[in-house]
């Protein structure tokens, strides 16, 4: 739903202020993806407009993509606001096929304490109460926990990436190994880099330099 904190959850979960906040409903049109790294677990997040009915036109754009993206995700976090009474049901807005976890935002507010029974994850986006719960949650969806099988099992185009990927790296130390050619190993690097990119989301090798400059100081 608009303004049930979509936004702030996602700028605290990536630890930037990569998404505009404000506390006018329909904020967010555009579909924001930011790559986030929980105790390791690479995982993409996607930050799309709340879905409502009546909507104005460049929200109701918004709510397409949302709708879209929803429809390719792994699985859906849906948002609801504590401090409302109605909360709606899962089955009037979201595909089935999908893992959904329910997260109240805004226990600060309502005044209840974090938790996660099982069903709903109660938490803040602005104190960050309760967001371990959340990543945890997460983790245990992936199947990151405890070694077990999580609801994003790989799927075919995991193993065709991962095949991809693989293939490309041997041929590059092929040619690094056979003809010393260090430019072919490069470019096979990338290449592999990019299938893996298939299954993590893109990251491009600008994505990456930035990272690494960012971090590291890297003289001229
Ligand atoms: N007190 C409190 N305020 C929150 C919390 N999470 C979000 N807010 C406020 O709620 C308002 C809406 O937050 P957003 O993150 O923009 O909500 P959104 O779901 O992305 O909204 P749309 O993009 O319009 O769909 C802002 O004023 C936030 O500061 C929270 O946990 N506690
Ligand atoms: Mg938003």
């Amino acid at each position: 739903k608009p303004n049930a904190g979509k936004s702030s959850l996602l700028n605290l979960l990536s630890g930037q202020e990569a998404a505009i906040v404000t506390e006018v409903a329909g904020t967010t049109r555009d579909i924001l993806r930011e790559q986030i790294d929980i105790d390791g677990l690479a995982v993409e997040l996607v930050d799309t407009a709340g879905l409502r009915d009546d909507p104005g036109r460049i929200e109701a754009e918004g709510i397409r993509r949302a709708r879209q993206a929803i429809e390719s995700a792994d699985a859906v976090l849906w948002i609801q606001d504590a401090t409302e009474a109605e909360h709606g049901t899962i089955g009037e807005t979201l595909p089935a096929n999908v893992p959904v976890v329910v997260v109240r935002n805004k226990i600060d507010l309502a005044r209840d304490a974090p938790g996660d029974d099982g069903d709903v994850v109660r938490l803040s986006a602005i104190t960050g109460a309760g967001i371990d719960l959340l990543r945890r949650r997460i983790r245990l969806l992936a199947g990151y926990e405890n070694q077990g099988e999580g609801a994003f099992t790989a799927r075919r185009r995991h193993l065709d990436a991962l095949r991809k990927a693989q293939e490309h790296y041997r041929q590059g130390l092929r040619a690094l190994e056979e003809t010393r050619a260090g430019e072919l190993l490069a470019e096979e690097l990338r290449l592999s880099h990019a299938a893996l990119g298939e299954i993590t989301g893109a990251t491009s090798s600008d994505d990456l330099l930035g990272a690494i400059f960012s971090e590291f100081c890297i003289g001229k």
